[in-house]
């Protein structure tokens, strides 16, 4: 009986490493998970901008919005086109 009892105890404390694992793993997913939250448009640096909140246009421009941003760096695929002379920095 009492053996049976350290069998059982042996697997809650397996299932208890393996819930702290899980946990961990979770945890530290759950931190890039934020990180991918905020989803700054991955085609700008310097600044955040956005994905999911619809257009950005340069602050003091002529642009509708709904978003606006002021200087800011060019990586990738200029979506919101801020660089209209595609130098690498937008809203000049
Ligand atoms: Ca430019």
């Amino acid at each position: 009986m009492s053996s049976e009892v350290c069998r059982i105890g042996a697997q809650l404390r397996a299932l208890a490493v393996c819930i702290a694992l899980g946990l961990a793993l979770v945890s530290s997913v759950g931190t890039g998970g934020a990180e991918a939250k905020r989803k700054c448009h991955p085609s700008y640096k310097g600044k955040c901008l956005k994905v999911n909140t619809g257009d950005y246009d340069c602050v003091g421009g002529s642009g509708d919005g709904p978003n606006y941003t002021g200087r800011v760096r060019v990586v990738g695929t200029d979506v919101f086109r801020l660089d209209a002379d595609r130098d690498g920095i937008g809203c000049e």
